[in-house]
């Protein structure tokens, strides 16, 4: 029997970056305006989830944003009771007495792990599984976002590409001769190596930086000591705009608004992918080069091109190749159209919320 839980409680524990609270606010804002859910975000550093957040307050414990009620999840944690559905972000480990509020509920609450998305075939072995709490009488199910059909699915806005295509076409009106790309990435990449390929180019290249933990990079490679947002720079054939820090739409815009994205972690990657544009993923680095497992998987079940491929190595494994950054750039035509295919296949498969909201549903 279908059961409609009404209220969610979605954890999330900023560890490093923007990713955990990119993705727990995506998600609660399409529960919330997708599916009527009334949800909490509990959130334990309000100060980043700020930067992407617009109009969030990093010192209020309760407040209402965008029809969320988002918490400060402090370490004195006290709630009155627990939601029908609690999502923990990450395992990022829900209080004692939270825990306890859900086991003193009549009805035991669904209670979902969110895991971090990856292409590798074994997530879909692992998606669903459950584990029993050892003490109280509770069970968490492990959900894995996904590429395929047995795993959880994608973030993705159902008034999504109807957003991106009116920006796009608005932007198609605009002629331009410069190669636009966004740069979103961590600063132990070839940074430099990049500017300088781009500055060497034999087509201007407009590169937008939006402010972020790679700024003294930028900073370094123009000789400068420093370099701050609604700043432009220029060397050969490069022009370069620091932006400042953009909220989450505005950075979907950037990237619909560009031939050639780079990106990084788990939120910008999907958000590249929706933008249908030819894309440059750098996956957050983890021990024993796991993060190029996941590369790997990733290019695969894409299909990406010889090139684009060729084009990731020399970015997250090096060395670097200007000849594969030229290679990528003479390709865009052909490259945009596979773009845009591969956009089109995936969303075939239903949205991560939507799916979630069926499982919890039918959950017993
Ligand atoms: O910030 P990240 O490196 O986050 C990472 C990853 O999620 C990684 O998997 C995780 O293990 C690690 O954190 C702890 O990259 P990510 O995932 O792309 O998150 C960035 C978020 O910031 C995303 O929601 C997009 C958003 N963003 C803006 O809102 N404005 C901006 O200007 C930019 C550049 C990004």
């Amino acid at each position: 029997m279908s059961v409609r839980q009404q209220r969610w409680d979605i954890f999330c524990r900023v560890i490093d970056n923007y990713g955990d609270i990119g993705v727990c606010w995506r998600l609660a804002r399409q529960l919330a305006h997708e599916h009527g859910r009334e949800l909490r975000l509990w959130v334990d550093d309000l100060t980043v989830a700020a930067k992407l957040i617009p109009g969030l307050r990093d010192d209020a414990e309760n407040q209402q944003i965008d029809g969320i009620t988002v918490r400060a999840w402090q370490p004195a944690f006290v709630v009155d009771e627990a939601a029908e559905v609690v999502i923990e972000a990450f395992a990022c480990e829900l209080p004692d007495p939270y825990l306890h509020a859900m086991a003193m509920r009549s009805t035991a609450p669904v209670w979902i792990n969110l895991d971090y998305l990856t292409a590798e075939a074994w997530t879909q072995g692992f998606h669903l599984q459950p584990s029993p709490h050892p003490r109280w009488p509770l069970r968490k199910t492990f959900y894995f976002p996904g590429f395929d059909a047995d795993t959880g699915g994608l973030l993705r806005e159902q008034d999504l590409f109807t957003r991106r295509d009116a920006c796009q076409v608005n932007a198609g009106m605009r002629s331009r001769t410069a190669l636009r790309v966004s740069l979103f990435c961590y600063p132990h990449a070839p940074i430099a190596a990049l500017l300088q390929s781009m500055a060497d180019s034999p087509r201007a290249v407009h590169c937008l930086v939006p402010e972020s933990s790679i700024v003294p990079q930028i900073a370094a490679f123009f000789g400068l000591p420093a370099i701050r947002a609604g700043e432009r720079q220029q060397q050969g054939a490069l022009t370069l705009d620091i932006l400042p820090f953009l909220t989450q739409d505005d950075y979907d815009q950037l990237l619909w608004s560009c031939d050639l994205n780079f990106v990084r972690g788990e939120d910008s990657w999907i958000r590249a992918l929706w933008a249908a544009k030819p894309f440059v993923w750098q996956p957050y680095r983890q021990q024993d080069a796991l993060h190029l497992v996941k590369l790997q998987a990733f290019l695969e079940r894409y299909q990406a091109d010889a090139v684009l491929k060729q084009l990731h190595a020399a970015w997250v494994a090096g060395p670097w190749q200007t000849q594969a950054w030229q290679a990528v750039v003479d390709q865009l035509p052909s490259l945009q159209t596979q773009a845009k295919q591969r956009c089109a296949q995936l969303a075939e498969l239903p949205d991560l919320a939507a799916k979630l909201v069926i499982f919890c549903e039918n959950f017993s």
